[in-house]
């Protein structure tokens, strides 16, 4: 018992070795949150198994002619039994729903990162151009999105001291934010079993001044942003032949003020938020969703035919299109 409440100790201590440090308010909140659920398993654990230990020993039969009293029940008891576990779960539920929708709500105005996982490697590509691998940059009080998928097999991103964690899936993009609060760096870890280096699969966080984060996006500067590589794209592979992007359309729609809509109608009647993974799709599977207005089975499919960085530049061009 002494060790579990000294480990409890450890959990509760603010930057205790217990727990990796808190990056974020939503990690205090997290630990808060999490210390919360284990005092309350710990004291209904003592409760109970104590209860038990103690009426053992207490109701034991002492003599050959004890009787048994006959009980059928006790309403009140039972109505405390159920009712206060009920409060505190619910509590708990609110709690962990609230805490939940904080994190799950994307930033508006984000600092935008897109992450790549493969095996067994991190790839961050931020939108001036500049791709790095294993060593993330982000500036601190910022809020940060990352755009994330997978060049391979299912990965998982996690890092530890913002307590953020979300798979990284092939095929589509999924999404994390946070806001670091602390200087510093932290560890980021794969958290799905991806093959042999798995474990071997780490990146380095670094949380630096607004003037540090610009002057480390700078250095070895490519020169091309990644929405003028979809520009280039956009030629390229040729898109332009069928879409413009000044709002005239052509065989397809103008790209231009497409992103972000909220309600974009297909000719199905459906309406779409456009975001990263419908224009993925559009791109992909143009007959998945068809715009309203314009003809099925016109746009060829693009499957196998860009890679995942071509298709993040396209991406980031038609969201430059405003
Ligand atoms: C042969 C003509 C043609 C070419 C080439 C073409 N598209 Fe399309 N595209 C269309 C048509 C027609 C539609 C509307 C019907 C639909 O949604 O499939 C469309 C729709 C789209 C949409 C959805 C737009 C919206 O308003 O929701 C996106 C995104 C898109 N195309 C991207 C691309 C990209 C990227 C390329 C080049 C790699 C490309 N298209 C090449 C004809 C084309
Ligand atoms: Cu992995």
């Amino acid at each position: 018992m002494k060790w579990m409440l000294f480990l409890l100790e450890r959990a509760m201590a603010e930057g205790g070795a217990f727990m990796p440090p808190q990056g974020t308010k939503i990690a205090e909140e997290y630990d808060n949150l999490y210390a919360f659920l284990l005092w309350a398993s710990l004291i209904g654990s003592m409760i109970l198994i104590g209860g038990m230990i103690f009426f053992v020993v207490k109701y034991k039969r002492k003599t050959d002619h004890d009787k048994t009293p006959y009980i059928s029940h006790n309403t009140f008891l039972e109505f405390i039994w159920s009712f206060i576990p009920l409060v505190i779960f619910l509590g708990v539920f609110v709690w962990g729903w609230h805490l939940y929708h904080e994190m799950r709500t994307m930033p508006e105005n984000a600092l935008e990162v897109n992450v790549f996982g493969r095996q067994w490697s991190w790839e961050f590509a931020y939108k001036s151009g500049k791709t790095s691998g294993k060593e993330f940059y982000v500036p601190v009080n910022t809020p940060v999105k990352l755009i994330m998928t997978s060049k391979d097999v299912l990965h998982s991103f996690y890092i530890p001291s913002m307590r953020i964690k979300q798979d990284v899936v092939p095929g589509m993009y999924t999404t994390l934010s946070f806001n670091a609060e602390k200087l510093g760096d932290y560890q980021i870890f794969c958290a799905e079993y991806c093959g042999t280096t798995h474990s071997g699969m780490l990146g380095q966080m670094h949380v630096v001044s607004q003037a540090d984060f610009e002057k480390w996006l700078q250095e070895n500067e490519e020169g091309m942003t990644l929405a003028e590589k979809g520009q280039k794209y956009f030629t390229d592979k040729g898109c332009v032949a069928c879409h413009s992007v000044d709002g005239t359309p052509k065989v397809g729609p103008s790209w231009k003020g497409v992103f972000g809509l909220k309600e974009h109608e297909m000719d199905d009647g459906q309406k779409v938020s456009v975001d990263e993974n419908y224009v993925r799709e559009s791109i992909l599977n143009p007959n998945a969703k068809v715009v309203k207005g314009y003809p099925k089975g016109v746009m060829p499919t693009f499957q196998g035919q860009l890679s995942e960085d071509q298709l993040n530049a396209l991406i980031e061009f038609i969201k430059s299109l405003k």
